[in-house]
């Protein structure tokens, strides 16, 4: 059984909700570990065995270690029959995986740079900004509920959960708060409350006196 590395509220979260979607919770053994919080609370776990101690953190059956939201969220569509994804080598399938890497490579270091109150020009240069990156998925929204037509997919998991962390970041524009609105939607909330409580008691009853 993969082994994941999770701690609530945090990027993990949306791997959870995946697995939740996909209905293959009980297929991946979650285990519960605390991190570093932006504001300096909580504590490297020595239990994560992601090697700079963050989450999502994956362990596959052969052992093999998988780091970085993008890469755990398509490994476990793929292991599990592409429930969330375009099938490999069908068209959308190029138009998911740049999604996929959007994801990390521009939307991540522009929201970042937005919060951080950045204005650098060798950020925007690299990165633009959510200006952009409004524009962005306002186009790839056009004319459909979601990234890849009217399937969600894993891209719309991953893309969302920005917007449902930080609302506040979330860019002024109808069509992607409809969008972000109907991926929460899609999503089992309930059962994602629940886990995540259960989550916070297991650490704070495993945490260090
Ligand atoms: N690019 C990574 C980022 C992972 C990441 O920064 N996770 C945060 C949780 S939201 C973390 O583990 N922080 C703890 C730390 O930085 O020590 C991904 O998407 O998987």
């Amino acid at each position: 059984m993969p082994k994941l590395y999770h701690s609530p509220q945090s990027r993990s979260s949306r791997v959870i909700s995946q697995l939740m979607l996909m209905g293959k919770l009980d297929a991946v053994g979650v285990i519960f570990v605390e991190i570093v919080k932006n504001d300096g609370s909580g504590r490297r776990d020595p239990k994560n065995a992601h090697p700079e101690g963050k989450v999502p953190f994956l362990i596959t059956d052969a052992g093999e270690e998988i780091r970085e939201s993008a890469a755990i969220m398509m490994y476990l569509d793929e292991l599990f029959g592409q429930p969330l994804s375009p099938r490999i080598g069908t068209a959308k399938r190029g138009e998911y995986l740049s999604w996929m890497t959007y994801y990390g490579g521009v939307l991540e270091p522009a929201l970042v740079a937005l919060c951080a109150g950045l204005d650098h020009p060798a950020m925007v240069g690299t990165f633009r900004t959510m200006v952009e990156v409004a524009a962005q998925l306002e186009s790839g929204l056009k004319g459909k509920p979601f990234l890849l037509g009217t399937e969600l997919t894993v891209a719309d998991l991953i893309m969302a959960s920005a917007f449902q962390w930080a609302p506040q970041n979330t860019p002024d524009v109808p069509a992607i708060k409809a969008w972000v609105d109907r991926v929460t939607a899609a999503m089992d909330n309930g059962a994602m409350e629940e886990f995540e409580t259960k989550a916070q008691d297991v650490i704070k009853r495993s945490e260090p006196a």
